[in-house]
């Protein structure tokens, strides 16, 4: 019992580097700065502990068993005795895996439930509600509260719950600010919802993690924990300097483009929450066609590596502003 103790110690010793990593590198999961982070980050780190113990007992006894029963030059013609069944050690070899499943599972759906909902400690404050629209290939992001939007960043007040509503306005793409918490999937006529905190001011990486083509890269951006004075002051210098957003402009924004920062007077929820239908018709669905082979590739090839480009403002295709006429209704792979 005592060895087995010393053991456990040493191991967990040894996994220290690897814990700590997550400081200096980029292994910023294991680093949270929010509640809810924390507590995915606290699950991940009792899991991984508790199966290496496991790991480690398993291959102490496999290592001794070999050694003890090896076969020896002294053995002669040495028969085992015939064994049927044992009571004990069947007892022993199913409760033990149940037990280990239990306690890596009761931990597991303990923590699944709380991501779900406002972070323990942050029930009586009302959370600020944020519509994320994720498109190809940015972020955006609707304060309809302050009545404010942004493209790839986003600013947040420190120390409050936020709600993000999140929807897509095209392919699928997925929410993931690994500080504060885990991702969730975006999807184009549904909505999905995700509580954070960030417990402490700071700026923190987020960034989509479903592959969707060409942009995909460069599809990340900041959140910014502010205290909430700044984060005030913010909004109403928006207010005052920001340009309106039109729904013109907005259709722009839709084009499959990789583009920097953006900041605007209004939300384009005033005319459009893609959450509940109507995002086809802001899709053109031509701008994504990849033309292969020598034949015809001047003109669409060219505006192909367009997209790839830094924010490219002036409308070539304003024409096209064409519409995707196989309008699914239906949502069915739910
Ligand atoms: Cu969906």
């Amino acid at each position: 019992m005592k060895a087995m103790k010393k053991l456990t110690y040493i191991f967990t010793l040894l996994l220290i580097p690897v814990l700590l990593a997550g400081c200096d590198s980029k292994l910023i999961v294991f680093d949270p700065k929010g509640p809810v982070a924390r507590n995915l980050s606290d699950l991940i780190v009792y899991s991984i502990i508790f199966m290496a113990i496991i790991v480690l007992i398993v291959f102490v006894l496999f290592g001794f068993i070999i050694w003890k029963y090896r076969a020896r030059k002294d053995d002669g013609d040495f028969e085992p005795e015939e064994e049927e069944g044992n009571h004990l050690l069947e007892v022993i070899w199913f409760v033990i895996p149940i037990a280990i499943v239990i306690a890596l599972m009761i931990p597991t759906a303990k923590t699944i439930y709380e991501v779900e909902d406002i972070p323990q400690g942050y029930e009586e404050e009302e959370p600020i509600v944020i519509h994320v629209t994720s498109a190809d290939w940015k972020w955006i992001f609707s304060y309809p509260e302050q009545g404010i939007e942004t493209v790839n960043y986003l600013n947040i007040p420190a120390d409050h719950p936020v709600q993000f509503k999140m929807t897509s306005a095209g392919t699928m793409q997925s929410f993931w600010v690994p500080e504060l918490g885990g991702q969730k999937y975006t999807m184009a006529n549904m909505q999905t919802n995700l509580f954070l905190v960030a417990d402490q001011e700071g700026s923190f990486y987020g960034r989509n993690t479903s592959f969707n083509g060409r942009g995909y890269a460069h599809m990340d951006f900041e959140v910014q924990a502010m205290s909430n004075d700044d984060f005030n002051e913010w909004v109403q210098d928006v207010k005052n300097t920001a340009n309106d957003l039109t729904e013109d402009e907005y259709s722009e924004l839709l084009k499959p483009t990789v583009i920097g920062r953006k900041t605007y007077n209004g939300t384009h929820l005033e005319w459009i929450d893609h959450a509940h239908g109507g995002s086809e018709q802001y899709i053109d669905s031509d701008l994504y066609e990849i033309h292969h082979g020598e034949e015809d590739s001047s003109g669409e090839q060219e505006q192909a590596e367009d997209t790839e480009q830094e924010t490219n403002d002036n409308a070539e295709q304003e024409s096209e502003q064409s519409t995707d006429s196989s309008t699914h209704e239906d949502h069915s792979h739910h």
